[in-house]
Formats: C-alpha cells, sequence, structure tokens
C-alpha cells in the first residue's frame, strides 16, 4: 500500500470530531442547543466587529470556528492512558502538556491530545482534555483494593479497535475503509453506558470518597463528559444561557473580559442527573443515578510567552489571595471586580504585548510587501519591515487549557463545596510513565510556529533570515 492510497491523519480526526459531535448531541440535547446559541453568537460578532473578522480571516481561524471544540475524558488505569495515546496518534493527536490537577483538590493528572502544527490544527483543532486517576491519592486501602479490581476487569477499547490500531502502526496509516471503521469503533469507547459496573452500595462507597472516582470507576467506559465549543465573546453568550433554559456557573474561569483576549475564558453549566442501573450481587438491576456530564463554553485568545503566563499567574494569585476564599455564587462580584482591577497591569493591545515579549504572534506579508518585493534593502529588520507595513503580526491562538480553570471545572461540576486536600507531589514522570511517552512542551511548539512564519515572510520577501 502505499503513501497515497492512506486517509490522513488530520482528516481522520477531523471525521472522529464531527462524530463525536453527533453522538454527543444524542446522548445531551441541551449541547446541540449550546452550539446553536454559541453559533448565532459568532455570527453576531462577526457582523459587529470587522476589524475581528478580518483577523480571523487572515490566520485562517475563521474556517475552523465552526468545527472547534473540545472535549473530556477520564480514565482509570495506566494501560489505558497508553492505548488512548496510540489511538488518538491513528488522528494525528500528541499529548500536549501536563497539568496537575491533585493541587487543587481533584484526585487527577492530565494532559490534552491535539494536533501539533498550525496546518494541522487548521484542518481541525479538536482536543480532548484527558485525565488519570490518581489511586494512590484514595486513603481507604479496601476502596482502592476495590477500585483496582474494576477497573483491572473493564475493557474500554472495542477489539477491532485495538486491531486497527495495530494495523495502522504496522502500515503506517489506514485506507478509506478502514479508516471510516477506525472512527467507528474509537467512537465505542467514549460512549454513555447507563449500566453501571458495580453495586449500588459499590457506588455509594466510591462516591463517598470522590464524586470522580465513582465516575470513572464504576461504568464501562471514559464517557465523553463535556464538548466545548469556541465563542467569540464568552459574555454575552453566558449572558444568554439562562434564556435557553441553561444555568452557567458563579464565575467565569480565566482572565476578566479584556479587548484583546488572552489565554482561555471558560464558563460550565451543571452536570445532568442521569438514571443508571447498578448491578447488585445476584444479577439483578437496581435503578439509580448519576451525574457526571455537563456543558461547557470557552473564548480563546493569543498565546502567552513564559513571560506572559508568569504575569497571568501571578495576577490570578493575587486576585485569589485577595478574595481569601473560592470564587463562588456569593462572591462573584468581588471576585470579578478584583480581576479586572489586577488585569489593569495586564497590557491590552496587540503591540504592547508584542514589544513587552508577553505574547506569541504569526507574521504575514503585506500585498505592499509582496509588491515591493524587488526593491526591499536585503538587510531590513523584522521591526523596520513593520513599520513600512510590508509584514504584519497577528496573535496565535491559545489551544491548551489552564491548570487552575481546569480545577474550577471539575470542581464546579463535582457539585460539592468539600475541597479535598492532597499533599501528594506533583508527578509528571509518573504521568509520563503510564503514557508510555513525554509530553510535548507547548510553550515549543508556540515557539516553532511563531518561527515558521517568520520563515515564510522571508522567503516571500526574498529575504535572508529575519530575527524576532
Ligand atoms: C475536565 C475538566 C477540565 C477544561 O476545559 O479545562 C476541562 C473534566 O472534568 O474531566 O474540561
Ligand atoms: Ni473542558
Amino acid at each position: 500500500m502505499t503513501a497515497q492510497q492512506f486517509v490522513s491523519p488530520n482528516e481522520i480526526r477531523a471525521r472522529f470530531s464531527h462524530a463525536m459531535s453527533d453522538m454527543y448531541q444524542k446522548e445531551v440535547p441541551l449541547y446541540g442547543d449550546l452550539l446553536e446559541l454559541v453559533a448565532e453568537t459568532n455570527r453576531q460578532v462577526l457582523r459587529e466587529d470587522a476589524a475581528l473578522a478580518h483577523q480571523l480571516q487572515i490566520t485562517g481561524e475563521i474556517e475552523r470556528l465552526a468545527m472547534e471544540r473540545h472535549g473530556a475524558i477520564r480514565v482509570g488505569t495506566p494501560a489505558e492512558l497508553a492505548t488512548l495515546r496510540r489511538l488518538f496518534r491513528v488522528m494525528g493527536m500528541e499529548p500536549v502538556g501536563y497539568y496537575d490537577l491533585a493541587v487543587a483538590g481533584v484526585p487527577v493528572h492530565s494532559t490534552a491530545f491535539r494536533a501539533v502544527h498550525e496546518d494541522a490544527l487548521q484542518i481541525s483543532p479538536f482536543r480532548v482534555f484527558t485525565s488519570l486517576l490518581r489511586l494512590e491519592l484514595i486513603e481507604d486501602p479496601a476502596l482502592r483494593e476495590l477500585a483496582q479490581q474494576l477497573l483491572a476487569r473493564r475493557r474500554i477499547f472495542t477489539e477491532r479497535a485495538l486491531e486497527l490500531i495495530v494495523l495502522q502502526e504496522a502500515q503506517g496509516g489506514l485506507d478509506e475503509a478502514q479508516a471510516q471503521e477506525f472512527v467507528e469503533q474509537a467512537l465505542e469507547t467514549f460512549r454513555w453506558h447507563s449500566r453501571a459496573t458495580v453495586s449500588a452500595a459499590e457506588y455509594q462507597r466510591l462516591h463517598d470518597q470522590h464524586r470522580l472516582i465513582a465516575d470513572v470507576v464504576a461504568f464501562k467506559g471514559p464517557h465523553i463528559n463535556h464538548l466545548t465549543p469556541r465563542t467569540l465573546d464568552i459574555d454575552r453568550v453566558q449572558r444568554a444561557m439562562p434564556g435557553r433554559g441553561i444555568t452557567p456557573k458563579a464565575v467565569v474561569e480565566g482572565p476578566p473580559p479584556r479587548r484583546r483576549p488572552i489565554l482561555l475564558r471558560q464558563t460550565s453549566f451543571k452536570a445532568l442527573e442521569e438514571s443508571v442501573d447498578f448491578i447488585e450481587p445476584d444479577g439483578h438491576a437496581v435503578a439509580g443515578h448519576h451525574t457526571a456530564r455537563f456543558g461547557e463554553i470557552e473564548q480563546r485568545g493569543v498565546a502567552l510567552t513564559p513571560k506572559g503566563r508568569a504575569l497571568y499567574d501571578r495576577l490570578l494569585q493575587a486576585t485569589n489571595d485577595a478574595l481569601q476564599a473560592p470564587p463562588s455564587e456569593k462572591n462573584a462580584e468581588c471576585y470579578n471586580q478584583l480581576l479586572a482591577e489586577n488585569f489593569q497591569a495586564f497590557p491590552d493591545d496587540y503591540a504592547t504585548l508584542r514589544d513587552q515579549q508577553l505574547a506569541w504572534f504569526r507574521y504575514y506579508p503585506t500585498e505592499c510587501g509582496l509588491a515591493a518585493k524587488e526593491s526591499l534593502d536585503k538587510h531590513s529588520t523584522l521591526e523596520q519591515l513593520i513599520a513600512q507595513e510590508y509584514i504584519r503580526f497577528q496573535p496565535l491562538v491559545y489551544e491548551d487549557f489552564l491548570p487552575v480553570s481546569a480545577a474550577g471545572i471539575f470542581q464546579s461540576n463535582l457539585g460539592d463545596s468539600r475541597h479535598a486536600q492532597y499533599n501528594a507531589a506533583s508527578s509528571r514522570a509518573a504521568f509520563e510513565q503510564a503514557l508510555g511517552a513525554e509530553v510535548i512542551d507547548e510553550l515549543t511548539l508556540y515557539q516553532q510556529t511563531q518561527q515558521r512564519s517568520l520563515e515564510a515572510c522571508a522567503q516571500a520577501l526574498g529575504l535572508g533570515a529575519l530575527a524576532e
């Protein structure tokens, strides 16, 4: 088989993302309503804000916006995580970043599977926030043992999905029929199963330890627990949600509203209460319920450099310190005010963000630049070319997640205000060992994309290297 006959991993990812969205719409109809609301709001924003529409056209984001979404899953064992890595790899998704949620009272650590090259992201920016339960954080040894036994027994992948992964690895790709079958088979892993694998009493014990533990351990597989569309104006969607029967959480996670968005802002709405069947030792089913799945929206802004990220972390920390309590319905107004005040210190225009090297950008030759190509001074610096409007820059969108935000999203949907305390050391090495690979450093990816855009500019304008 030649490479030409293989369906590209990017195409498989795009199809899978689509299939996942269709499945989730059937499972959680409210997600369909949310998609409509977000699409409507995005259209409105683009109509009203011509400059933003133009920017998104240049960066290409306008084309990916309608299909842009992330999902989240939680797995229980290193073997499950390692096989997931291979499954996502078939779709061109690599583990990017390490997120330790234990520090925020959630007994998991996570990575995000996503495409890594800007061209691949352009075809499908689908991401999956993937968490591994840290069983060692269960204090009760008998309960830990039960959880381990339950997890050891289950098979979260279909036999055929596993065969297709092996085939893809051996051949270096999948042909049309195989790719189609792969999408169908892979989808099965993420499907919701209302039949639990435990008795009502076992469920209760797992649940009492931590609701998340019950969610991971008591079911057949890592059901997708939310799919999040990308909005261009999260505050507007948030305000419109109640009118559609959707009640969002009290505060939006991440930076405050800004003229020039940075990183990621997210808000979620409460988990559904779903009917489930528990299976008693004698085999008969007992009706009960479980809440796990929820809805979320997000707005993405420019990715920050290490310097920008340090400033972001510092200002967010200062806000939380000043609030002296976790953000909630009670102190939401105060929180928003403190957040806005603190973030006054974060420049809110792209030129300054760039001058101070707080954010990543992509560079593009302008029409004028291309027209002047022959007469350009070959020793021009990037700054000169920008001043002459031969090159312009656009924000490089943040493709990743934020640990503090993720913890807030987890907590709001775990439905209780008890925040567990874990003193466990962050364990990236253990996570990578479970994964069977190192996670990719997201900052390197942004830096490379920025660099490639500079090289493309130099080439288009017939110049030697351009340095940032
Ligand atoms: C994941 C929560 C984190 C995000 O967007 O930061 C998350 C989960 O609840 O499994 O989805
Ligand atoms: Ni999410």
